[in-house]
């Protein structure tokens, strides 16, 4: 990890140490990523099968996975992993089930009514990657969400061989479709539909970069008008400690952000260059008790610590990066929380590590990336909803309005809006409406 005092370096070289590592994306990647999506639009469940043999060298029978497999797969799940689940599920539905929407109706001026009314989605396609991580928190943060929201149609894709851990979770959380496919071929499948899979509305979830690229030419394509989450990029932290925060937990979660993969990246920003180059001895020490060390060293190898004055301009820095998670360990943190203008997640005082966030504590650990999360929000129920709106009018609500639109719309030179008010004025003027 490099360290750099902010105040001497200049205003380019400021931007430069807040950077984030270019987003790997490329012309040949887009190609690829669009052949997938053609094939698969083309010759559905047989090119599943084809690519399944290709990326993740299984052969296929069953793309989805029947109750049979589903309960031979929950039983080799051992009771301990059973039970944390079940623990980290009955926060999540908590904090999730709190953020339920009710209808907004009001009278804007007499006679005129307008509601705000909020719907599940229909369909939603959830993503789980696959390798070295079987990310089973991931299952929790988007299926109980999609379940407490009224989504009808829960569908999990990951590719094959699924993990048992996630099959028992998908269920525990009210999945009600498993197919074992992963890659672009999922997300295309999820889009457009195959033989066995039957086209979502929405799709989310993490992934790798034809993942992401998948969904992104998806979302973007007329036909489907299929969304998705949010941007992707690779998970950050960053840390705001002082001279009092203890350098063994700040080494401890810079570590347990730096594990997730190479390109993660992690930030110290502290007023302490004695508590810099403590948590820098105490990376090294707890870096090699880790089996994820290597990953972790890539990551930390685009990583920072910047020296700053004091907490105010800490959080000037961090708001510019604008990261993921922010960890506060400062003496007091919550003063330091008014200021904080851009973190997909914030966590509080020296006994909140991230950890805590991304498995069990409640709150969801989807969160913007790559300084999204200036603009766009964590994952909630809002997510798996859509919002529309109902209005009516009474005859005395037009009367009152008519003139308001219709001087508007002439002003907009939109003749035929200005009828649709006028020809109504006139008709309950000659059934004698107006007083
Ligand atoms: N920190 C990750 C979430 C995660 N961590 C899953 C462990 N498992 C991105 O927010
Ligand atoms: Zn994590």
């Amino acid at each position: 990890m490099q360290t750099l005092n902010w105040n001497q370096l200049d205003t380019k070289a400021q931007t430069a140490s807040l950077r984030r590592s270019p987003l790997v994306g490329d012309n040949t990647l887009e190609q690829q990523v669009s052949e997938i999506i053609r094939t698969v639009r083309q010759r559905g469940d047989a090119a599943l099968r084809e690519y399944s043999l290709r990326f993740d060298k299984t052969t296929i029978q069953d793309i989805r996975l029947s109750d049979a497999d589903i309960n031979a797969a929950s039983t080799r799940v051992s009771d301990e992993l059973k039970a944390a689940i079940q623990a980290a599920m009955a926060n999540i539905r908590r904090f999730h089930e709190a953020q339920k929407p009710g209808t907004i109706s009001l009278e804007t001026q007499a006679g005129i009514r307008c509601e705000l009314h909020s719907e599940a989605i229909a369909a939603v396609g959830l993503y789980i990657p696959g390798g070295s991580a079987p990310l089973i928190s991931t299952v929790m943060m988007l299926a109980l969400p999609a379940s407490i929201a009224g989504c009808g149609r829960r569908v999990l894709v990951s590719p094959p061989p699924i993990d048992d851990a996630i099959v028992y979770a998908a269920t525990a959380c009210g999945v009600n479709e498993i197919y074992q496919v992963g890659g672009a071929q999922a997300i295309a499948a999820l889009a457009f539909g195959t033989e066995s899979i039957t086209p979502v509305d929405k799709i989310f979830g993490p992934g790798n970069r034809y993942v992401t690229e998948a969904k992104s030419q998806v979302s973007l394509d007329n036909q489907t008008c299929v969304s998705i989450d949010m941007p992707a990029g690779p998970s950050e932290v960053l840390v705001i400690a002082d001279a009092k925060a203890n350098p063994v937990f700040v080494a401890a979660d810079l570590l347990s952000q730096a594990e997730h993969g190479p390109d993660s990246q992690v930030m110290l920003v502290t007023d302490s260059d004695t508590l810099a180059r403590a948590v820098a001895q105490e990376v090294e020490r707890q870096l090699a008790t880790l089996p994820r060390a290597e990953i972790a060293r890539k990551a930390l190898f685009c990583s920072r610590t910047l020296i700053v004055r004091d907490m105010q301009q800490a959080v000037q820095v961090s708001n510019r990066y604008g990261p993921e998670h922010l960890i506060l360990q400062t003496q007091q943190p919550r003063e330091l929380l008014k200021s904080i203008r851009a973190a997909g997640s914030v966590f509080v005082g020296p006994y909140t590590p991230e950890s805590v966030g991304d498995y069990a504590s409640g709150t969801n650990h989807v969160l913007p990336t790559y300084g999204y999360s200036r603009t766009v929000s964590s994952l909630s129920l809002a997510d798996f909803c859509r919002r529309f709106t109902v209005q009516e009018l009474s005859a005395e609500g037009l009367l009152r309005l008519g003139n308001t639109v219709m001087t508007l719309a002439a002003a907009e030179q939109l003749d035929a809006h200005k009828n649709a008010v006028a020809l109504r004025l006139s008709t309950l003027n000659a059934a004698g409406e107006v007083k």
